[in-house]
């Protein structure tokens, strides 16, 4: 199942206490103060796992909670820490403070990581405050609190390449012909419900990861079919490749362009800015007046600087053309693309300095 929003809360444990402990020995009766120090607790870390492309593993649970630090002991032992705990999501999530909506992270790239809750940090046991003129201080620090913090989390795919097109457009059957991926094909519109990725192999040390989204239609931006819920994963794609198939019944294909378009620019201005390929698709069926109504349109759409392809996904005609010039426009996006159109993130707020400190 697709998952692309989701709340959760994340607790950062506590630091240990610090202990009060004197020295007891056989031969020594008043020996000096040797109590440990607390252990920090656990940090909650949110970090990017390349392999994912959902947040469903995070839906199991609503609260995540890293462990407390252990309480320090006598003989100058130190609590042990807790362990830090780390959520894995994938890449392009973006994690907001809930009660504020603040952008707190925005993990684009395949290693990026956030320590979103940092654990408290143990508190400093009585050894440690001895001074020449306090040599047995009855006193020890406690550890710090943890974190709360209430997160939303919404994915945003990181693709280089997002399909665009009607439902039945052929979009599933190209991923299929150009990626080892398996979205469902089948001969009804809305086949595909969830978006989804496809790695494309362009040469053979590179390529590219196309997005097959559900099928847009005419009034999405006001709701109509699967409304515009997916298109957000195609705003941070680098290029656009729009599908149009020339016997789709519903929409002649001298519109077929302009319609798509307008959704899109409705949903975000953005959008169309980016730099976008159209492929006429099922060219292995097409011949006779829609031929020419697809001549009419490539024209229009060459002249305005968009390059036009004529494919079938299905008999591989022209897909390693479509591929290779995808492939050139992906590498020439790269520079840019992944630079976020947002608000910048806000760095974790760094735990305040302890008055306590100031007495080592
Ligand atoms: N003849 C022919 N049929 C094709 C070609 N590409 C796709 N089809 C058929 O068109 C139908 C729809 O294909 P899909 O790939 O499921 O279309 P889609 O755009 O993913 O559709 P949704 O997921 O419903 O939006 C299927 O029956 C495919 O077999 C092609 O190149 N030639
Ligand atoms: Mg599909």
């Amino acid at each position: 199942m697709f998952i692309d929003q989701l709340e959760i809360d994340v607790y950062s444990g506590a630091g240990g206490h610090g202990a009060v402990s004197f020295r007891r020995e056989k031969y020594a009766p008043f020996g000096g103060p040797d109590g440990g120090n607390g252990g920090n607790g656990g940090s909650v870390w949110v970090k990017v796992n390349p392999a994912l492309n959902t947040l469903l593993p995070l839906r199991n649970l609503r609260r995540y909670r890293a462990p407390d630090g252990k309480r320090g002991g006598p003989s100058n032992q130190t609590g042990a820490s807790g362990d830090d705990l780390v959520l894995f999501v994938p890449r392009g999530t973006l994690i907001r403070d809930r009660m504020t909506q603040t952008l707190l992270a925005d993990l684009t790239g395949p290693e990026d990581a956030v320590e979103i809750a940092v654990g408290g940090r143990g508190g400093k046991g009585n050894a440690h405050f001895t001074t020449s003129t306090h040599q047995a201080p009855r006193f020890a620090q406690d550890g710090q609190p943890g974190e709360e913090r209430l997160l939303a989390l919404e994915l945003k795919m990181m693709a280089d390449v997002g399909l665009v097109g009607f439902p039945n457009a052929g979009k599933s059957t190209l991923v299929r012909a150009v990626s080892a991926a398996r979205p469902k094909v089948a001969d009804y519109p809305f086949t595909t419900l969830e978006p989804s990725l496809g790695v494309v192999q362009a040469d053979s040390f590179d390529g590219f990861v196309m997005a097959d989204i559900p099928g847009i239609i005419e009034g999405a931006s006001d709701g109509a079919g699967l409304g515009l819920r997916f298109i957000k994963h195609i705003e941070r794609t680098g290029i656009l490749l729009f599908l149009i198939d020339p016997l789709d019944p519903t929409t002649p294909v001298a519109d077929a362009y302009r319609i798509l378009d307008g959704e899109l620019v409705k949903f975000n201005p953005r959008l169309a800015r980016k730099k976008r390929f159209v492929a006429f698709t099922k060219c292995d069926l097409v011949w006779g007046e829609v031929a020419d109504a697809v001549r009419t349109l490539s024209t229009e759409l060459t002249s305005n600087g968009i390059e036009v392809f004529e494919i079938s996904a299905m008999k591989k005609i022209n897909t390693a053309r479509l591929v290779q010039r995808l492939f050139e426009g992906v590498k020439a996006e790269r520079g840019t693309w992944h630079l976020p159109e947002i608000e910048e993130p806000v760095p974790t707020p760094k735990m305040s300095s302890d008055p306590l400190d100031e007495l080592s």
